[in-house]
């Protein structure tokens, strides 16, 4: 019996095979959870039903997180096939194009500062608050996906590094808040991974590369490893952690120079 078995579980955030939200529903799914899931906008709702068939699963719902109505209506419709949730595990982020790409200074404006940490960081919160009383006296856990940006600057993550920080402050509001009511919050800072939301930055391959040769285990990580991490921090195995950032990413935040291999002598 998977560690998972009995857990009723939300995931927000698929949008292909890639995403790294199927790789924790496919390990949550292994281990017994029970799942449902939500997409944003009517272009991708085909493909997150078609996917949530594949883990056994027929509870799918829109929801654009920049709308309370939708974020509402979620948890309204979720009520009528689940008696309660054991976990949230948002998986989603945005900030416009234009402004991971390129001088920080130079390519940051009001609107996209704003949407980024709308989108990125509140909506974490959001849903906590709107899901509250279908979480109640189940010792659930909420999760969310973090990445180093949001404590180190590098090339083009500009302001989606500002709203990660924002989403790691939130992640220890929220457990202390949610603490005293049995529920953990945690996040997973995971390394690059090539995903759709990867695909539109520019030179990611190339960052990609560079990675694996800076990282202790010499290679990036896998969906799947964010997958199994995840749904580790999701069950009661995890039953003491809260309030964590996770780094799931071979190492390579724990290096000072990384690897001189590829050094010119
Ligand atoms: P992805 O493109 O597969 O998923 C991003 C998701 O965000 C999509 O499902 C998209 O529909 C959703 N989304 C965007 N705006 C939304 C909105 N307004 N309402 C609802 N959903 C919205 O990419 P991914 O890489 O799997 O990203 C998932 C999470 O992992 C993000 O938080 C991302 O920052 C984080 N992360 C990614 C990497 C990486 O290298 N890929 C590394 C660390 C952390
Ligand atoms: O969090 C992310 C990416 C999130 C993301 C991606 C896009 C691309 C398409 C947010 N908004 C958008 N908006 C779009 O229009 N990652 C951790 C992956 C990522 O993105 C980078 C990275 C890494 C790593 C951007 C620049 C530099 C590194």
């Amino acid at each position: 019996m998977g560690y998972m078995t009995g857990k009723k579980v939300l995931i927000l955030g698929v949008a292909s095979k890639l995403s790294i939200a199927s790789g924790i529903a496919e390990a949550m799914h292994r281990e017994g959870a029970e799942l449902a899931f939500t997409y944003q906008g009517e272009k991708l709702r085909d493909r997150v039903v078609k996917f949530a068939a594949g883990w056994d699963s027929d509870l799918v719902f829109p929801c654009d997180v920049t709308s309370d109505e939708q974020i509402d209506a979620l948890f309204e419709d979720l009520s009528k096939a689940w008696d309660g949730i054991d976990c949230i595990v948002h998986c989603l982020a945005f900030a416009p194009g234009s402004e991971l790409d390129g001088n920080y200074v130079d390519v940051t404006t009001r609107a996209g500062f704003n949407l980024a940490h709308e989108i990125s960081s509140y909506s974490f919160v959001a849903l906590a608050k709107a899901g509250a009383k279908m979480m109640e006296g189940r010792n659930g856990s909420l999760l969310t996906l973090s990445y180093l940006g949001a404590v180190r600057s590098l090339p083009n993550y500009n302001v989606m590094g500002l709203a990660k920080a924002s989403l790691e402050a939130n992640v220890r509001y929220m457990a202390s808040a949610l603490g005293p009511k049995g529920i953990r919050v945690n996040a997973i800072s995971a390394g690059p991974i090539k995903t759709l939301a990867a695909a539109g930055i520019k030179s990611f391959r190339k960052m990609l590369e560079h990675n694996a040769k800076q990282t202790p285990l010499r290679r990036n990580v896998t969906i799947e490893e964010v997958g199994n991490a995840a749904s580790f921090l999701c069950s009661d195995l995890a039953s003491g952690i809260s309030g964590e950032i996770l780094y799931v990413d071979g190492g390579f935040n724990t290096t000072a120079m990384g690897s001189l291999e590829q050094a010119a002598e």
